[in-house]
């Protein structure tokens, strides 16, 4: 049934060097999965992640080591079964490695709808939008610069809501340049700032303080992956909305937060998750709990970010928008039509499956040999 299962490496430099707590980013490896059926069917999903090993426990090596040895072998013996039998098979053989299997659910997804026609987020439930919100996040580094940066995007009606990555600094430090942004922007533009677990809970006490003083409307990731004690004493503690990123990681993990009430928002990402079925997952029980949600990005290309954006249209709670714009961080478009981004909205496409097509001889001279 399976042809090829092939893992592609694609190193693309970044438009301006994009600083974070956990890396410091000048070009992003894209991990590719393409899936070719004997029927004529190819699907495509994404595994990439950010600093190499910076951010998660699954790199761009790994993932590629993991599906040639482990993956793809199961997946060449789930012939004849469909997308959730073969999922749960490779559920019961493999451990962790949400990337990895994101990408093949997602590849697995994207033949499926092509065959039935219908574009993926019909597979998923079927979609409540068909544009989404998209942030912007300044992280050059400067501060001068990043006002520069946000003053173009609102003017050209590409983004008119900033997250500011934060951590790297003093707070004090850190607390100042996020306001003058603010003050440089306006009362009406929205700022939220991404710690990226970079402090500790004393620390993240006196930040969240004069972070909600100056008017900024969310906190995302101020602690340790697993410190979520801190997370739940933080959100009990302070009005202004704090975020679940690193800590979320799939259905079970969303379960415990909620029923700690350690964030009063989740981030969900589909890798992050471990699938596009598990971020829905995640979504739901958002609902259920009373948790606002927000679409994540692993600054992913745009096989990600459109499966992403297919994921957050069936959602009906998105109150804090998404940060899908990681194709516009990219200095090169691997797709024969690029991805529309207008009046502050990304379109989901409407094509069968992703509806989107890739430009394979740009991604074989950019991918790793
Ligand atoms: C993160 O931690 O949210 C998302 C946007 C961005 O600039 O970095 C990522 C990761
Ligand atoms: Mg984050």
């Amino acid at each position: 049934m399976y042809k090829s299962i092939e893992t592609l490496l694609v190193e693309i430099p970044t438009i301006r060097p994009h600083k974070m707590a956990v890396a410091s980013m000048h070009t992003q490896t894209l991990v590719l999965i393409k899936i070719t059926t004997e029927d004529g069917f190819i699907g495509w999903g994404e595994a990439t992640t950010i600093g190499g090993l910076g951010y998660g426990e699954e790199s761009p090596e790994s993932v590629r080591t993991n599906i040639e040895t482990y993956f793809a072998p199961l997946l060449k013996t789930s012939a004849g079964l469909n997308v959730a039998q073969t999922i749960q098979i490779i559920n019961r053989n493999i451990n962790g490695n949400h990337f990895a299997k994101c990408a093949i659910q997602t590849a697995l997804f994207d033949i499926q709808a092509q065959r039935l026609g219908l574009p993926l987020s019909e597979v998923l439930g079927g979609r409540l939008r068909d544009s989404i919100p998209v942030l912007w996040v300044l992280a050059s580094g400067n501060t001068e610069k990043d006002i520069a940066e946000a003053q173009k995007m609102i003017a050209s009606k590409r983004h008119n809501i900033f997250k500011l990555k934060i951590g790297s600094h003093t707070v004090e430090q850190d607390v100042e340049h996020v306001l003058a942004i603010k003050q440089a922007l306006g009362a009406d533009v929205s700022i939220r700032v991404d710690v990226n677990r970079a402090w500790s809970e004393l620390t993240a006490i006196k930040g969240i303080q004069m972070l909600q003083e100056g008017n900024v409307d969310l906190i995302e990731q101020p602690c340790a992956i697993r410190n979520i004690d801190a997370m739940e004493r933080l959100t009990r503690k302070f009005n202004i909305a704090i975020m679940a990123d690193e800590s979320l990681m799939g259905p079970q993990s969303a379960y415990e937060l909620a029923k700690r009430n350690a964030a009063s928002v989740f981030s969900v990402k589909v890798a992050q998750s471990g699938g596009l079925t598990e971020a829905c997952e995640v979504g739901k029980l958002a609902n259920y709990a009373g948790i606002d949600l927000y679409g994540g990005t692993m600054l992913e290309g745009p096989v990600g970010t459109v499966a992403s954006a297919h994921v957050f249209s069936t959602f009906s709670n998105l109150a804090y928008g998404t940060e899908l714009f990681g194709p516009l961080l990219l200095t090169e478009q691997i797709l024969k039509t690029p991805l529309q981004y207008e009046n502050f909205e990304l379109k989901i496409p409407t094509g069968n499956g992703l509806g989107i097509e890739l430009d394979e001889d740009k991604i074989d001279n950019l991918r790793r040999k």
